[in-house]
């Protein structure tokens, strides 16, 4: 959330700056706002209400160039999407700042200086941090020194960068609690937040420790520790694709990225089966060794990810016969004593890895007494791969849809190898091993023809534009897949919707359902096919409008839409019942008109907590 740029270089920046911006746009799109610097001359600051293109038009006709610049892209968390409020901050014409995390202390700073004579333009928290700068650098010393000595006053999360009048040519940037990223080119140099925002401009990158402060200049840079000392970190070069970005003839990126599940499914199991089977060095010897000691599996993550670990939960009690606990992270962080032994394997899940309330639960996990993390998330330079003992990648490619759809389909995929890997030690039999992993590989076909439901699935979206509410059921491993298709209906349709395992319905939500509450149910053919099939019957006895998806095999009776979904082995089947769900609310967002990949107060990547 909130996505910062900066640069430093021979060139004039502000092509850097924006192309940086779109690329990052998927971190928050409230306001954007760049400031550029030419030596001797005052900071040029444009700021803008909306997407970067605001910002991009605001700023077609004007004149505008410079060597040294910051910019952002605006995530709320303290004060209104508003021009004032958006960054970049600037204190008495001269320090400008652009930061993404939230200062806790703000408040107490912030009255302070106001008594020292400070004014205060923006409802924001980070205009302390501007301001305390600008009064640093009043006392004496250099910009480092300032920004160092502020680092130590303030509390809460941060990525930042600071850029000075009087020190064209050179940038500060510092990190704790929210990512980013030194990017090298020849002669020029880069801060963003992720990866993709400088891949137009470089492959290779430095990423930056907790506590790391950045003395950035157009000839190198000079890392300091959370201790103050000079620091080498290393050098990595990425090897992602500058194009992969690139939307394709799709309208938008949710609808690509739905379908290439098939593809980015295949790319998950990549080198992962051999003979039939989970390939035997899949978590290499000491990998195994931590896995032999599991006797339990603790899963902590947010939103979809938190999903996805409850699908796993079944897997792993019934495929593993191991205890399994999935919590919310920012549920988990704050629980004062989690039960935490070393025979128990702590998994994280998180698709961009900087969910900043899983990243803290990672942390404060590390200070436990469990045997062994495990991270299972879609970016390798992630601060949650780089953090535990284990990861498994997702290989999903970047998603840029706000709503997660081929990030979800491939943690689940992860997560049954995982199965896989610690059902070798809990005597899972070789004979359901073969049989798993050949139910894996059959995946990207059958999500083939989940795809090739849309066009009734958009025939079907019809009746749901015009809804307030919906009410989604499962049973078993299924309640938690009626859970993500409610939160991608919620999330990019607006339409208030709710999931409940399909028996809990007359224990309260029968009483919503009417014609007006659509219900929609997943019902593949296993044991809790007839149970279900029943409760569809109820919701059908009060006049409620019923949209089934079950397996081609099964006579649903009497519901008005159904839909025939392909049949798979059930452990498999919550992977393939999820894709008509994210058929249908992007199809139902889009006869809404809302603005699919990037609705409305929402950001990918949270990085706040
Ligand atoms: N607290 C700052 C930055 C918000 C942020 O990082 N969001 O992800 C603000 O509200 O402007």
């Amino acid at each position: 959330m909130c996505g910062i740029v900066g640069a430093v270089a021979q060139r004039d920046v502000k092509r850097i700056l924006l192309e940086g911006l779109r690329r990052l746009e998927y971190r928050g799109y409230d306001s954007a706002g760049l400031a550029v610097l030419a030596a001797g001359g005052p900071i040029q600051r444009h700021r803008a209400v909306g997407k970067v293109e605001a910002l991009e038009n605001q700023i077609a006709e004007v004149p505008l160039s410079g060597h040294t610049g910051i910019a952002h892209t605006r995530w709320a968390t303290h004060g209104v999407p508003s021009e004032c409020n958006a960054h970049p901050h600037i204190s008495r014409d001269r320090i400008a700042l652009v930061h993404n995390g939230i200062i806790e202390n703000y408040q107490a700073l912030k009255q302070q200086l106001q008594v020292d004579g400070y004014s205060f333009s923006s409802d924001t928290d980070s205009e302390v941090v501007v301001n305390l700068v600008h009064q640093a650098l009043d006392d004496g010393g250099d910009l480092l020194a300032a920004v160092r000595k502020v680092l130590g006053q303030i509390r809460g999360a941060y990525a930042l960068a600071v850029m000075d009048r009087h020190a064209p040519g050179r940038l500060i940037g510092a990190r704790r609690g929210s990512p980013l990223v030194v990017g090298l080119g020849f002669d020029e140099y880069f801060f963003a937040s992720d990866v993709f925002a400088l891949l137009p401009v470089t492959q290779r990158f430095v990423f930056l420790e907790e506590g790391d402060v950045v003395d950035l200049r157009a000839e190198g840079f000079t890392i300091l520790n959370a201790a103050g000392e000079v620091t080498e970190r290393p050098i990595q070069v990425s090897g992602i694709d500058p194009e992969s970005a690139d939307r394709g003839a799709y309208r938008h990126y949710m609808l690509k990225e739905i379908h290439e599940q098939p593809a980015v499914i295949a790319n998950t199991l990549s080198g992962r089966l051999a003979d039939g089977r989970l390939s035997a060095d899949f978590f290499g010897g000491e990998g195994n060794a931590i896995l032999e000691r599991i006797k339990r599996v603790q899963i902590v993550a947010c939103g979809t990810s938190y999903h996805a670990g409850m699908v796993a939960r079944y897997w792993i009690e019934e495929l593993c016969g191991l205890p399994c606990n999935v919590e919310v992270a920012s549920e988990y962080r704050y629980r004062v004593r989690p039960v935490a032994d070393e025979t128990t394997l702590f998994v994280v899940i998180s698709q961009s890895g900087e969910t900043a309330d899983t990243l803290a639960a990672l942390r404060d996990a590390r200070e436990r007494d469990y045997g062994a993390s495990l991270a299972i998330c879609n970016v390798p330079e992630s601060s949650l791969v780089r953090e535990s003992d284990l990861v498994l990648m997702t290989r999903a490619g970047q998603e840029i849809g706000v709503a997660s759809t081929k990030a979800f389909t491939t943690q689940l995929v992860a997560l049954m190898l995982l199965v896989l890997a610690l059902g070798r030690h809990r005597g899972l039999p070789e004979a359901e091993e073969r049989r798993l992993a050949a139910a894996l590989q059959q995946l990207p076909q059958a999500v083939e023809a989940c795809l090739a439901l849309e066009g009734d699935i958009q025939a079907m979206a019809e009746h749901f534009a015009d809804k307030h509410h919906a009410l989604f059921l499962g049973r078993g491993a299924q309640y938690p897949v009626a859970m993500e298709g409610a939160l991608k209906l919620k999330e990019i349709s607006y339409i208030h919707a709710e999931a409940y395992p399909a028996g809990e319905l007359k224990h309260g939500p029968l009483a919503l359902v009417d014609a007006d509450m659509p219900v929609v149910a997943v019902a593949p053919n296993n044991e809790l096919l007839e149970k279900l099939l029943s409760n569809l019957q109820e919701v059908n006895a009060r006049g409620g409008e019923l949209f089934v998806f079950a397996d081609q095999t099964v006579e649903v009776g009497e519901v008005q839409h159904h839909l025939p979904v392909v049949s798979v082995d059930d452990e498999l089947a919550p992977l393939i019942y999820t894709v008509p769900l994210q058929l249908l609310a992007y199809h139902v967002a889009v006869l809404k008109g809302t603005d699919v990949d990037k609705p409305r107060n929402l950001a990918k990547s949270v990085t706040v907590e």
